[in-house]
């Protein structure tokens, strides 16, 4: 579970400050002094300090009034402060880094726009279930209140609530001990999601007594409670199992979150069950594994009697459990923490709730030798289809068009992912998500981020520069040139920090593809195109960075390994056939069709 009860505790003193009338005033009488010399704190100061305790130690935001200083101290207080060009990448960076460490990513920012902006980002991380909190400052609320017209005036806390599982105001400085604990709770406990934390401009000069102040911090103990299945529940899963003649098991990105990967790798592997993989789930056992489906996806899902979810919905990416996808009849399985997702789309015949961890533990305290492997017509099938499916990739992926297709640069990129199974892989566009995930497997857990749940785009910049952040690994970011559009500012931000962060655009000219015209024959451009033969690889030599042009899948291999090897931001613009393209890739299906004929 989270590892927040490994924190150091804060030094004795923790953030002491002097208190207003201690500085230099020699004028002062001694006796007069005893009590305005009693060391003070302040609300800046106690935020750092109830952060820190709770093993927080990075924070991703943009500064600004009000909390410019907090940036400052912060640093000074030796925690990691990474500032971004547009909060909602600082956001999405705080996001991504609460999936990969269970603990609440941290994101700060200023009122009102600043706010708004990191608020599409906590939007994000709550549907994804990502533990994040988003920390904004926000003005005065005597005047938010009257609608008197402050700077950034803006009902913040209102305007957070429905976008996040939880959302705290604190107004006075003794109270941001539990403000913290209590957003930290909120974010990790139960299903993870994002926790908004709003402090009024006027907290942070409030000072107090730095030893009561030290005293109101809470160190959270337990932060994400290991939630034990019942037994029945376990049963009746194991039940359902045991009986079914085309068993699959399905992991999502929660099965991923749970850092429970030995005992998922035993469940399929003691079980002998075919397993499908959700994107961000992949690696979790290592894609070349003989039981994934992945190469026979409809196959499997058309096909099973008996599906047991861990830790993945059955919302759009899954067709919701039914019609043409699903086949014939099937009965659900569902692992999961939350037990109102259980029948929220079809229903669920054996649900097991709990935390991931302890729910497969508890299923394999049930598997044993006698647990009937799943019958060999059914692994052969799926053998069968995934065979034809992997040939026939390789056929493609032989091939070397020029200009380049998605299929040979990602070859490239496959080979490069293979010889670096720990780099983490940053993964966002339409055609150019749609093939990666298809194309690049993966072989460690939570290597693979992408654009989650609701398939967003703008999750690119702040995703990588936090998996840099917080892991320390070579990071590849595989992004669509519309995608990578949507947070390309942040190479600044991956030049400043030095980050070995490896983009490449994969550059068709345009959104799906650069081919429209635009039918009235005037000079704008169609909606989807963009400047044709755009050199992003000039964007980050004005910031140091390494930019490279590459044209064929060799140009593209020898600067990828380069990337790597030397840890330097590097963005490299790959050319790909502007017609390579789909329009929306593998989910163009969902593209209202226009019902009035010309
Ligand atoms: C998969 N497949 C493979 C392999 N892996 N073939 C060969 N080799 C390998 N390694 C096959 C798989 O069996 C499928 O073929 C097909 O490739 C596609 O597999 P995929 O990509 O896993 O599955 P699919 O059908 O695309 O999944 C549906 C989906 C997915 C909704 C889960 O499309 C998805 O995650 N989409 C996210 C889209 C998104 O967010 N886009 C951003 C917005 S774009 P068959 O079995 O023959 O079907 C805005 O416009
Ligand atoms: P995917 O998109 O990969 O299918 P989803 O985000 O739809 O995955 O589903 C993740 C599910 O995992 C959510 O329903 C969430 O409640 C659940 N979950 C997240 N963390 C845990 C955990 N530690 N234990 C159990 N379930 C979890």
């Amino acid at each position: 579970m989270g590892k927040m009860n490994e924190a150091p505790a804060p030094t004795a003193t923790g953030n002491l400050i002097d208190g207003p009338n201690t500085q230099n005033d020699d004028t002062r009488h001694p006796s007069m002094t005893t009590d305005a010399q009693a060391p003070t704190t302040d609300g800046f100061h106690l935020v750092i300090d109830a952060l820190k305790l709770n093993g927080i130690t990075n924070i991703y935001g943009l500064p600004g009034i009000p909390i410019t200083d907090l940036t400052r101290k912060a640093q000074a207080e030796g925690m990691r402060v990474i500032s971004f060009r547009h909060e909602q990448n600082a956001g999405n960076a705080a996001a991504i880094a609460g999936f990969i460490t269970q603990k609440p990513g941290v994101c700060l920012t200023v009122s009102a726009p600043g706010f708004l902006n990191g608020l599409t980002a906590l939007a994000n991380a709550t549907t994804n279930c990502f533990p994040m909190i988003l920390i904004s400052g926000s003005s005065e609320r005597e005047i938010v209140d009257l609608q008197q017209g402050d700077y950034e005036e803006m009902d913040q806390l209102a305007i957070a609530k429905p976008l996040c599982k939880a959302a705290f105001r604190v107004l006075h400085a003794e109270d941001i001990g539990v403000g913290v604990a209590r957003a930290i709770r909120s974010a990790v406990s139960g299903r993870p999601g994002g926790v908004y934390l709003d402090l009024p401009a006027k907290l942070f000069s409030q000072s107090m007594d730095a030893e009561a102040g030290r005293k109101s911090l809470i160190k959270v103990v337990d932060p994400a409670p290991r939630q034990i299945p019942a037994p029945d529940a376990v049963k009746r899963a194991l039940d359902l199992l045991k009986g079914a003649k085309r068993p699959l098991i399905l992991l999502g990105k929660g099965a991923a979150y749970a850092q429970a990967d030995a005992d998922i790798r035993a469940l399929v592997e003691k079980t002998g069950i075919p397993y499908l993989p959700m994107s961000m789930a992949k690696g979790l056992l290592p894609d070349t594994h003989p039981q994934s489906a992945a190469a026979a996806r409809s196959y499997v899902l058309a096909e099973a009697d008996v599906v047991m979810l861990v830790g993945a919905r059955l919302n759009w990416l899954l067709s919701h459990g039914k019609g043409k996808t699903w086949g014939g009849p099937k009965q659900f399985i569902q692992v999961d923490i939350s037990p109102t997702e259980i029948d929220s789309n079809v229903a669920i015949a054996a649900p097991v709730i709990g935390d991931i961890g302890s729910c497969v533990s508890a299923l394999l305290a049930g598997i044993d030798g006698s647990f009937p492997k799943p019958p060999a017509d059914w692994t052969g099938a799926i053998g069968e289809r995934r065979d034809k499916n992997l040939t026939k990739m390789a056929e493609t992926l032989a091939k070397n068009p020029s200009p380049m297709n998605f299929h040979s640069a990602l070859n490239v990129v496959r080979d490069i992912v293979k010889a670096n199974p720990d780099a983490m892989l940053v993964n966002e566009g339409a055609n150019a998500l749609d093939f990666t995930r298809s194309i690049v497997d993966m072989y460690k857990p939570r290597k693979r981020l992408d654009v989650g749940t609701w398939g967003i785009m703008g999750i690119g910049m702040g995703f990588a520069v936090a998996a840099a952040i917080e892991t320390d690994l070579p990071v590849i970011a595989i992004e669509g040139d519309s995608a990578f559009g949507f947070s390309g500012m942040e190479v600044e931000t991956i030049c400043r920090y030095n980050l070995p962060v490896c983009v490449v655009i994969f550059n068709n000219n345009g959104v799906y593809g650069g081919k429209d015209v635009n039918p009235t024959g005037h000079s704008d451009a169609a909606p989807t195109v963009f400047v044709k033969g755009a050199r992003y690889d000039k964007l980050i030599e004005a910031f140091g960075g390494v930019g490279v042009h590459a044209e064929t899948p060799a140009e593209l291999r020898r600067a990828m390994e380069e990337a790597v090897r030397s840890r330097k931001p590097t963005l490299i613009n790959a050319v790909i056939d502007e017609g390579a393209g789909t329009e929306s890739g593998r989910i163009t299906s969902l593209n209202p069709q226009a019902a009035k004929k010309k």
